[in-house]
This record gives C-alpha cells, sequence and structure tokens, in this order.
C-alpha cells in the first residue's frame, strides 16, 4: 500500500486500491477465459472506454441495448477489478473485458486459449496529458502537482500501471500470433468506420456497412458524452467529480501541443525514444 493508501503494489505495478484487492486480483489470475472471450488491453488513458462501448456492438451486431442500459464498468468488465469479480458470471457470450495489465500478469488460463486481443496504443504525450487532467478530477489517485511533476512520475513509471514503454514492450514481446491486432487512439479518431471494418473481420462479425454505420455513430465522441451509461456520471461526485474536467473531456488526437513547453517535449521524446529503442514498432 502506498503511502496515501490510494494505490497498492502488485508485482510492481501501483494499483488503485479503489477497485483493486488482493481477492479480486486473485480472482482474475485464477479466471477461467474460454476460447471466444475477447480482451481489449491498453495503457489507460488509451481508449478503453471507448473500446467498452465498441466491443459489445462488434460482438452482438450492432444491437444497442446493452450500451444503452448497463455502465459500462458491469458491460465490459476490468479484469483484476472487484467489479469483474462479481459480474463475470453474467457475461453474455462471447465475453468482451478490457485490462491495464501486462502481457505477463493476464490469466493463467489466458495463456492456453484461444482468446483474441484488441491492443491499443495511443501517443504517449496526449495519453500524459490525459491522465493529468483525469489526476486532477479522481479523488481515487493522487494529486498530480504540477504538470512538470506529473511528467516527472509518469517518465519514471510511478503511475497507476507503470510506464508506458514497459507496457507497449510487454505487448510486442508475445506468443500470439495471429490471436492479437494493433489499433491506435488516432486511428479510430481518423477513421472510425475503417478502424470498425478491421475490429470486425479479425472478430469474425462480419458486419454489413449499415450495421458499421449505426455503431459508428452511436460511438462517437458526442454521442459517448451524452450516454450516462458510458460518460462515468454515474459515479458519485466525491470520486469523480466531472466540475473539475469530464471524463470524456477531449476526445482529439494532438492536445499535447497545448500542454508541453518545447523543453518539455524535447526531454519527453528522448525519454520515450531511449527506452523505445530496437523496438521494431512504431508508435503514434
Ligand atoms: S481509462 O481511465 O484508462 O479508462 O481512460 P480511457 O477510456 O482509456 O481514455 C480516456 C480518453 O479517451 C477519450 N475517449 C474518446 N475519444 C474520442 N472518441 C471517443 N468516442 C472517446 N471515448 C473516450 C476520452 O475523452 C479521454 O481522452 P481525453 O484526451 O482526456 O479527452
Amino acid at each position: 500500500m502506498s503511502s496515501s493508501g490510494r494505490y497498492m503494489l502488485y508485482h510492481g505495478l501501483l494499483l488503485p486500491t479503489v477497485v483493486h484487492t488482493e481477492q479480486s486480483l486473485s480472482y482474475a489470475r485464477d479466471f477461467s477465459v474460454q476460447d471466444t472471450d475477447v480482451f481489449a488491453v491498453t495503457y489507460p488513458k488509451s481508449g478503453t472506454t471507448w473500446m467498452q462501448e465498441i466491443l459489445p456492438l462488434v460482438l452482438n451486431g450492432g444491437d444497442l441495448t446493452p450500451v444503452l442500459t448497463i455502465p459500462n464498468w458491469d458491460r465490459v468488465p476490468w479484469l483484476g477489478t472487484i467489479k469483474m469479480a462479481r459480474v463475470s458470471e453474467h457475461l453474455p457470450s462471447p465475453r468482451a473485458l478490457v485490462s491495464h495489465l501486462p502481457y505477463h500478469l493476464l490469466p493463467r488460463s489466458f495463456h492456453s486459449s484461444k482468446a483474441k486481443v484488441i491492443y491499443v496504443t495511443r501517443n504517449p504525450k496526449d495519453v500524459m496529458v490525459s491522465s493529468f487532467h483525469f489526476h486532477k478530477m479522481a479523488s481515487f489517485l493522487d494529486d498530480p502537482g504540477t504538470f512538470q511533476e506529473f511528467m516527472d512520475k509518469f517518465l519514471a513509471g510511478e503511475v497507476m500501471f507503470g510506464k508506458w514503454t514497459e507496457h507497449l514492450k510487454s505487448w510486442r514481446h508475445h506468443e500470439l500470433g495471429d490471436r492479437i491486432l494493433y489499433i491506435t487512439y488516432e486511428e479510430m479518431v481518423q477513421d472510425l468506420r475503417g478502424a470498425l471494418r478491421r475490429l470486425s473481420s479479425f472478430l469474425g462479425s462480419n458486419l454489413s456497412e449499415e450495421v458499421i454505420e449505426r455503431i459508428a455513430e452511436h460511438c462517437c465522441f458526442k454521442n459517448m458524452k451524452t450516454n450516462c451509461m458510458s460518460n462515468h456520471s454515474l459515479v458519485p461526485q466525491d470520486l469523480m467529480d466531472l466540475d473539475k474536467s469530464p471524463f470524456l473531456r477531449k476526445g482529439v488526437v494532438g492536445d499535447w501541443k497545448n500542454h508541453f513547453s518545447p523543453e518539455q517535449e524535447a526531454r519527453f521524446s528522448a525519454v520515450i525514444d531511449a527506452e523505445m529503442e530496437g523496438e521494431a514498432c512504431s508508435f503514434p
């Protein structure tokens, strides 16, 4: 447990105690993964909530009922959370889950299953900006301090779920073959319909253009912002103060340019580039 009590240490990672316990994490480790399960994996603030909206629709052929009637944390739960332990038995098949965990901490049974993974990456500068604002409005996270102080913590991995670079690397070094699809937040912002077609093909959903259109329309930023099942307005204000910063805040690419000084940008890029050196992957 951290000195503030807001985080616990799990295999070297800081996890928020508001939604994680030793028991909920142990439940996830022993969770019985089915071949039809789909995991959307993200480093925090990379498009998790968006995937919680998209996945049920791609898997059920575009029926809006679940996304209009079930809160996102019950509909597509976070692996390892207290909620997930409560709702996983009741999820419709094929089940969709989200996770911020690194590859090696997925359930043991995941590795011998045929379950699929969608790994969403987002430009780390935009991730950090989104996270900075999230830390200001979420009372269950430590105060971020100044933007510079938060950047130091982010680069050192002293934030929930550790270093962005370690997360990315863990999900590049695996033996999943064609069980994993890489997609970027930027690609989804630029061409959501195209991204939905890729998801549909990867998951074998065979969606018609009409259904793709319906899903794209429902999952655009403007519409998700008004869906109380997805915009976190059901969370008590003492946990998330949406007046300080909405959860669906801006939903754009490149907001980092409004936050980083040239010096901060240079240092941030130098650290990330050095840690990603030798990795045969590009990132947004
Ligand atoms: S969390 O806390 O890890 O679950 O956060 P996560 O959902 O991964 O990331 C939140 C950011 O995703 C943006 N978002 C969207 N952008 C565009 N279109 C849609 N539909 C959408 N839904 C969520 C959300 O606004 C956060 O980004 P910022 O930059 O803060 O706006």
